[in-house]
């Protein structure tokens, strides 16, 4: 069967500068989170906080959204990128306007959102980015519930973002003002790593020059790859 137009078009699209295409879609680990035990077992929960009128879990009120399924290109800022990767879930737009606007009700000007994953690690985009239409709260890849090695049971899929971005096993996020005191890109990892937007086109990898960041990136690509 031939692909629609639409998508025969964005696989002949070149990729983003610095990529190179992984043969399969690898489970990722950085550093420390290659080997972090994913606690199992536990009601899944996804709980709104930071500078909000009212914190809450909003795990079950996912349901009334519109699901929501695409394909996309996935790119990990050491260099590998897979093309079209199929996820289905929801929007972060509208998990964003008809639930947490109306729940949590976040401050006005608390426009830096901070992911939680519950193997410790975390990152942050802000809100305007988020709203973009492939931002997602993934819990299906490849039509199968979302494992636990791809971030199960929820991820963010942000694709215009490095992957980095994309914190798997969420189980919550919050709205700061100022995000500076309640997060920082986790430990042992330096600062300069965590790009505040990241995006791939713009190859924003990281606060540091690109010649100087790309070869040692690449460097980490074959000790990073989770196995098992
Ligand atoms: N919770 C959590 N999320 C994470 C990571 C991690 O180690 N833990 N690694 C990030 C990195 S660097 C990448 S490239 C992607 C990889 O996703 P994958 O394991 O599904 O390939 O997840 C991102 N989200
Ligand atoms: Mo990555």
């Amino acid at each position: 069967m031939t692909p629609p137009k639409a998508l025969r078009r964005h696989m002949a699209s070149p990729l983003p500068p610095g990529q190179f295409e992984a043969a399969r879609f690898q489970r990722f680990g950085l550093g420390k989170f290659r080997t972090m035990p994913v606690p199992q077992g536990a009601p899944p929960q996804l709980a709104i906080g930071g500078d909000v009128a009212r914190s809450l879990d909003i795990w079950e009120r996912l349901a009334v959204l519109p699901r929501h399924e695409q394909v996309s290109d996935f790119h990990c800022v050491t260099g590998w990128s897979v093309r079209s990767v199929r996820w289905s879930g929801w929007r972060f737009a509208d998990v964003h306007a008809i639930i947490a606007a109306v729940t949590a009700m976040p401050d006005a000007g608390a426009e830096t959102v901070v992911f939680r994953g519950s193997d410790g690690y975390a990152c942050s985009l802000p809100l305007a980015d988020l709203m973009a239409g492939d931002v997602m709260l993934a819990d299906t890849l490849d039509g199968q519930p979302l494992g636990l090695e791809h971030g199960g049971p929820l991820r963010l899929v942000a694709p215009a973002h490095y992957g980095y971005k994309s914190v798997k096993h969420l189980f919550g996020f919050e709205y700061w003002r100022d995000a500076g005191p309640h997060y920082r890109f986790p430990k042992p990892y330096p600062r300069f790593m965590d790009h505040p937007r990241a995006r791939v086109a713009q190859e924003e990898r990281a606060l540091l020059p690109n010649w100087l960041i790309r070869p040692i990136y690449r460097l980490f690509v074959p000790g990073s790859i989770k196995r098992g």
